[in-house]
């Protein structure tokens, strides 16, 4: 059976783009991270700095406020899922890893702060390097590759080798193409068609598809209702051979990952299945 794990999203911000406001209290935001867990989710990833097109950044002492408190509090919980604090700023990452995250997400792949892949590597934790063409205020505006998917791969092997020039294990390293970051319509999909190419680098492979626009501009619908967009891209994605799915949206995720994995696998254990009608016909 091919193994993959579920990333759920716990944003601690007042503006992201399909649930900014929703878990800024962090009662609120550990609570989610309880159900996002008890529905599946391996990885917890807690963010306090949107990074939607046109974002602001946000200072540090403010990002602390705003994910300690739950990294703390889902810790305390001790629910078994790995915590992620989804930063690109060592400060924040240390602090959160103090409080109980084993897991940085850096959607700059350590080029904002490089003395990060520092402490990925002292602290022994994984990590994940995604791809993204500029800065969150600018990166829509018009890109442009040569053929995005090599482009996308020769950044992410540079970036990995960094990560192990900075002594970070290489088994601890995940990387991502950054659906959405700098990319077009065309981009997104072209990546996600070829995505087994960007497997070949040899590491798990992250996908973050969820809810974003480039599945609004196919569907027509709003950043709440693309939950089957998501799915269909993650199903795609678990056969093109990535093994992290980063979505807001556990459960029904989980459902089509489970189906679309024992489809690839050739089969489900028939005993896993505890129907009654199957009782009575097998006796
Ligand atoms: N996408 C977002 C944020 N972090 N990290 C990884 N590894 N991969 C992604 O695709 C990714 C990510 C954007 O989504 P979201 O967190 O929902 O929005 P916002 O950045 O507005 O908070």
């Amino acid at each position: 059976m091919v193994r993959y794990e579920l990333m759920g999203v716990v944003n601690v911000t007042p503006d992201s783009f399909s649930d900014g406001g929703a878990f800024s209290d962090a009662a609120a935001a550990v609570a989610h991270a309880r159900r996002l867990v008890s529905e599946g989710a391996g990885i917890v990833d807690v963010g306090g700095e949107s990074t939607r097109p046109g974002a602001d950044p946000v200072p540090v002492a403010e990002e602390l406020e705003r994910v300690l408190p739950v990294v703390e509090g889902v810790a305390a919980l001790g629910l078994g899922a790995r915590i992620s604090i989804d930063t690109m700023k060592r400060p924040v990452a240390e602090a959160a890893v103090d409080a109980g995250a084993g897991y940085v997400n850096d959607v700059t792949a350590f080029r904002h702060d490089p003395d990060l892949a520092g402490l990925v590597a002292d602290r022994g934790l994984d990590c994940c390097l995604m791809h993204m063409l500029g800065e969150p205020r600018t990166m829509q505006r018009d890109p442009r590759y040569d053929d995005v998917v090599s482009d996308v791969k020769a950044f992410l092997e540079e970036r990995l080798a960094f990560a192990v020039a900075a002594g970070v294990a290489e088994e601890r390293v995940h990387l991502d193409p950054g659906i959405g970051f700098g990319k077009n319509l065309a981009h997104n999909l072209e990546l996600l068609r070829r995505l087994d190419e960007i497997v070949a680098i040899g590491r798990p492979v992250v996908v973050g598809t969820s809810r974003k626009s480039f599945l609004g501009k196919i569907t027509g619908r709003e950043a709440g209702e693309r939950v089957p967009g998501t799915v269909a891209t993650c199903v795609m994605a678990l056969e093109r051979g990535a093994r992290v799915f980063r979505v807001h949206d556990v459960a029904p995720v989980a459902d089509g990952l489970a189906v679309a994995a024992a489809t690839l696998a050739g089969g489900w254990p028939e005993t896993t299945i505890p129907t009654p009608t199957r009782t009575r016909t097998t006796t």
